[in-house]
C-alpha cells in the first residue's frame, strides 16, 4: 500500500484528496495542528475519519516535520497547509509568508534531511492561479505555464516563492517535485469566507428566511471556477506522471462574482438584487481582475479534463447548503461549519 502524507488535511482539498487517495487504496497521514476548537468537520462529512491517521505537527518547524516525516515514511507527500485567504494575506502578510512560503522550504528540507529524494519520495506543492495575478495573457486569452508571474498580494507573493523552491530543490537534487497551478476550486467542503460558499450559505439562509442581505465586495472580478474534487485527482495524476512539471488546472471559462450570486439565487427562484449589498470593507487593496486558465497542457499529458459546468458547481452549492439548514431547522445532527457564525468580516 503507497503511504501519503497531506498537510492541510482538514481544509476543503486535503478533505477530498484524502478521500480520493483512500479510495486507491492508499494508506493515508495527515498533518494538522492544534487548535483550541478542532476542525474536523469536513473528514466527518466525507465519513473518512477513521481510516486515516491524523498526526500533530507544525509545518513551520523544522525539527516537527522531520519527525513527522521520519515517522510516516511516505511515498508521496502532498503540502496543502497554507493561509489559503487572499484578503486576509493583507491583514497577516508575516503569517502568510511563513505559513504558505515558508513552510515549504522546511518540508523541502525535512525530505532532503532524510534522503527523500534518493528514495523517490514525490512532492507536490499547491500553486495557484494568483500567482499569474494581472499577468499577459496567451494568445488564446487565457493563462497557461508560460505565462509571466505577476502576483497581487502576499498571499500570491508567498506561493511564488513555494513555487521557486520546488522548481530548485527539483532541479538541485533530482527530487520528483511538482506544483499545481491550479485555478479557483469549489465545493461544498469549501469555507464560508471564500465567495462561492459566502454566497450558497446566505442563498440558502435567505432562502429559509434565516437571513435578509448578503454583503459582498468586488462583483465585477472574474475567476474560473471548477469542482475541486476533480482538481485533487489532477494533483495525483501529476505526481504518477514520469517527468516531473508544473501544470495549470482550470476550466477555461471565467464569470464574475455578480453572475454567481445571480445563478445562485437564480436556482431558488429568488431576484440577487433584493438581497445583494455592495460592501466597501470587502474589497481589497488590490485585487486581480480576470483569472481564466488554459488547461490544454494537464489535458495532453496528465489526461485530465474538468468535468463539472458552472452552472451544475453553483447548483451543487447551493443545494447542499440548502440540505444543511434544512437539516438544522429540524434540529437534527449536522458535520457543519461554523453554523452560527457569520462570514469573516475584515476590519480596514
Ligand atoms: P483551506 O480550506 O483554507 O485549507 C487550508 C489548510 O491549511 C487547512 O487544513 C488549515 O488547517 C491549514 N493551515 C492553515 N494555516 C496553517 C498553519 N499555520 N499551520 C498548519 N496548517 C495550517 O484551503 P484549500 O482550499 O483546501 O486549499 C488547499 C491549498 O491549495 C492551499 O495551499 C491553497 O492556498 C491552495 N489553493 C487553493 C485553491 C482553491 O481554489 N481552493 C486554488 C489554488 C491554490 P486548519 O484547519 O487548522 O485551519
Ligand atoms: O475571492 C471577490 C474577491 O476569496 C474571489 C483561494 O482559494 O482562489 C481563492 O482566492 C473574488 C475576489 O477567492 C467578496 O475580491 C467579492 O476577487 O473567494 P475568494 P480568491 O481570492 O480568488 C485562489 C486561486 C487561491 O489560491 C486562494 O487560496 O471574489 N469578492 N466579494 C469577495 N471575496 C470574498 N472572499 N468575500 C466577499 O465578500
Amino acid at each position: 500500500m503507497p503511504k501519503a502524507l497531506i498537510t492541510g488535511i482538514t481544509g476543503q482539498d486535503g478533505a477530498w484528496l484524502a478521500k480520493f487517495l483512500l479510495d486507491k487504496g492508499y494508506e493515508v497521514y495527515g498533518v494538522y495542528r492544534r487548535l483550541s476548537t478542532p476542525n474536523f468537520w469536513r473528514l466527518q462529512a466525507l465519513g473518512i475519519m477513521d481510516k486515516l491517521t491524523l498526526i500533530q505537527g507544525d509545518i513551520t518547524d523544522l525539527s516537527s516535520m522531520l519527525r513527522v516525516i521520519q515517522q510516516v515514511e511516505p511515498d508521496e507527500v502532498y503540502h496543502l497547509a497554507a493561509q489559503s485567504h487572499v484578503g486576509w494575506s493583507f491583514d497577516t502578510p508575516i503569517d502568510t509568508i511563513e505559513t504558505t512560503g515558508l513552510s515549504t522550504a522546511i518540508i523541502l528540507e525535512a525530505l532532503r534531511l532524510t534522503k527523500g529524494h534518493e528514495k523517490g519520495v514525490k512532492f507536490y506543492f499547491a500553486g495557484s492561479s494568483e500567482m499569474f495575478g494581472n499577468t499577459i495573457l496567451n494568445h488564446k486569452g487565457k493563462i497557461d505555464e508560460s505565462c509571466p508571474f505577476m502576483p497581487a498580494s502576499p498571499y500570491a507573493a508567498s506561493k511564488v516563492l513555494g513555487y521557486h523552491l520546488t522548481r530548485i530543490y527539483r532541479e538541485a537534487y533530482g527530487m520528483h517535485a511538482v506544483v499545481g497551478m491550479l485555478f479557483n476550486h469549489e465545493s461544498e467542503l469549501r469555507g464560508l469566507e471564500f465567495v462561492t460558499r459566502k454566497i450558497t450559505n446566505a442563498v440558502a439562509k435567505i432562502k429559509l428566511g434565516l437571513q435578509d442581505k448578503l454583503h459582498l465586495g468586488n462583483l465585477d472580478a472574474k475567476r474560473d471556477w471548477g469542482y475541486a474534487p476533480e482538481y485533487v485527482e489532477a494533483m495525483w495524476l501529476m505526481l504518477q506522471s514520469e517527468k516531473p512539471d508544473n501544470y495549470v488546472i482550470a476550466t477555461g471559462e471565467a464569470h464574475t462574482v455578480r453572475e454567481f450570486a445571480q445563478l445562485a439565487f437564480d436556482e431558488v427562484g429568488l431576484n440577487w438584487e433584493d438581497h445583494v449589498v455592495v460592501d466597501k470593507s470587502y474589497y481589497r487593496p488590490r485585487d486581480v481582475a480576470n483569472l481564466i486558465g488554459d488547461y490544454s497542457k494537464a489535458e495532453r499529458e496528465l489526461g485530465w479534463r474538468p468535468r463539472t459546468t458552472f452552472k451544475e458547481l453553483v447548483r451543487i452549492m447551493v443545494r447542499a447548503d440548502l440540505e444543511r439548514w434544512q437539516k438544522w431547522l429540524r434540529g437534527e445532527p449536522i458535520p457543519f461549519d461554523a453554523p452560527y457564525a457569520e462570514p469573516l468580516k475584515v476590519k480596514k
